[in-house]
């Protein structure tokens, strides 16, 4: 990576100057993961969030095939109404988008690339990707798992979808050598649930104890990621019910479909979100926030053991 490759915003370049604690933010949830305009408000309520806890928003894409650490309002507007006319980058693609000159929101994998290399170690999403159901013949398995098991970035997130194989899903991480920590209960949990019926391999109370175990990371030089699972608040069991039954009909609707690979996450998305009238979008919103304001006091207690 050369410098002039980044374009940092400017209170993003000071805070990683001072070494004062950065939050990075994905663009694909953005572009892919969310309707205009509740996309356009969300990331902009996020980026609030990570300020009023203490810590520097850097919402990471690629414009004209320049690497964009913090973008102003302008650029979120831009990227919240292209939507998925902008590449889909994951870090597959990271070069083919540089090269060409594209417009690229970053998913999972390659943001945690992209902050890793400019010295960010918190990078806050909603969910990542994982194993999907049937990946044992369709090995569709998200980048988003190798990268966490070769990119020492700790990724907060409110664990993995039940659209996907959560079982799976962990195997793999633990191949991959991936810290998975849950915040605050036993279970992994689900995304749009808090609970999963899958028992979390490492569970910590503390967020402290969280960025400690981090900074452990890094002193011993592990080159696996970290992922810190963070149950979404609860909900009513209404909504909670429609969601599940949203989901079932996503996927029993995904079969008859031909889509395969990158579209498979943003298809399910739009559709749970459409047959749910709009609940499992305001759960989505409202995970991500929660997962926003963990993200920044976690950054804040590693910033703090760093000087
Ligand atoms: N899950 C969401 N919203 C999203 C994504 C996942 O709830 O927007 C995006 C993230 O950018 C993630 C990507 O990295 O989808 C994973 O895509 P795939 O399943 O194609 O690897
Ligand atoms: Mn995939």
């Amino acid at each position: 990576m050369r410098k002039e490759d980044c374009v940092f915003s400017e209170p993003v370049r000071t805070a990683l100057l001072k070494d004062k604690p950065v939050v990075a933010l994905e663009s694909t949830i953005i572009s892919h993961g969310m309707p205009y305009p509740e996309n356009f408000k969300t990331a902009l309520q996020v980026e609030d969030l990570v300020k009023n806890n203490g810590a520097i928003p850097a919402t990471i894409a690629i414009l004209q095939g320049k690497v964009h650490v913090g973008l102003d309002r302008q650029e979120i507007e831009y990227l919240s109404k292209k939507g998925k006319s902008v590449w889909k980058c994951s870090t597959r693609d990271l070069a083919y988008v540089l090269a060409q000159k594209l417009d690229g929101a970053t998913t999972v994998s390659a943001t945690m690339v992209i902050a890793h290399r400019v010295g960010i170690h918190f990078f806050v999403t909603g969910g990542i990707g994982g194993a999907h159901r049937g990946s044992e013949t369709t090995f569709d398995i998200s980048t988003d798992l190798i990268e966490l098991g070769r990119t020492p970035v700790c990724v907060i997130c409110a664990g993995v979808k039940a659209i996907l194989d959560i079982p799976k899903t962990l195997e793999v991480l633990e191949t991959q050598g991936v810290t998975v920590i849950t915040y605050g209960q036993e279970e992994f949990p689900a995304f749009y649930f808090a609970s999963s019926g899958i028992r979390s391999h490492i569970r910590v109370d503390q967020l402290e104890d969280i960025s400690r175990i981090f900074a452990m990371n890094r002193r011993w030089n592990l080159s696996s990621g970290m992922l810190v699972a963070v149950p979404v608040p609860q909900k009513d069991k209404d909504t909670a019910d429609r969601v599940e039954a949203g989901m079932q009909q996503a996927l029993e609707e995904l079969k008859e479909k031909q889509l395969t690979g990158s579209a498979v996450t943003p298809f399910l998305l739009e559709r749970i979100a459409d047959l749910t009238g709009g609940d499992s979008l305001k759960l989505n919103i409202e995970l991500i926030l929660n997962n926003a304001a963990i993200g920044a006091q976690l950054a804040r207690h590693y910033a703090s053991y760093q000087t």
